[in-house]
């Protein structure tokens, strides 16, 4: 997907500010921080939403998952975090491309469920 704007974050044609990389996983600073940490990782691999995810995908996700920790700790949200995935126009996805926001920082964040 050469017109992606998350596939050339990945490709590193469009900088960012990179947290964590391997091979299939990039997490980067939030352009538009709501909390004091916010993250997102994505995969490298072309996603476009949550539900196009196929079952071959679930290693990858549960990696992404599994990485959301760690990340935030490293950048301070020793407390607690929260994760979102925005799917879909009623989800409020903006980027299609999958990502994983991680959010977090020293006071609660407000409440929405
Ligand atoms: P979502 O609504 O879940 O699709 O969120 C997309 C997020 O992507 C939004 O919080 C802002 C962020 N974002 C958009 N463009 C860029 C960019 O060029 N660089 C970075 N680092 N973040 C971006």
């Amino acid at each position: 997907m050469s017109d992606c704007l998350f596939c050339r974050i990945a490709k590193g044609e469009i900088p960012s500010n990179k947290v964590y990389e391997d091979e299939e996983i990039l997490a980067f600073k939030d352009i538009h921080p709501k909390a004091p940490v916010h993250l997102l990782i994505i995969p490298k691999k072309h996603i476009a939403t949550l539900s196009d995810a196929q079952a071959e995908d679930a290693p990858l996700l549960g990696r992404m998952l599994a990485l959301a920790p760690r990340l935030a700790a490293d950048q301070g949200a020793t407390d607690g975090f929260r994760t979102i995935i925005n799917t879909g126009r009623v989800g409020g996805q903006e980027v299609y491309h999958l990502h994983l926001h991680v959010l977090g920082g020293n006071a609660p964040l407000p409440a929405m469920l």
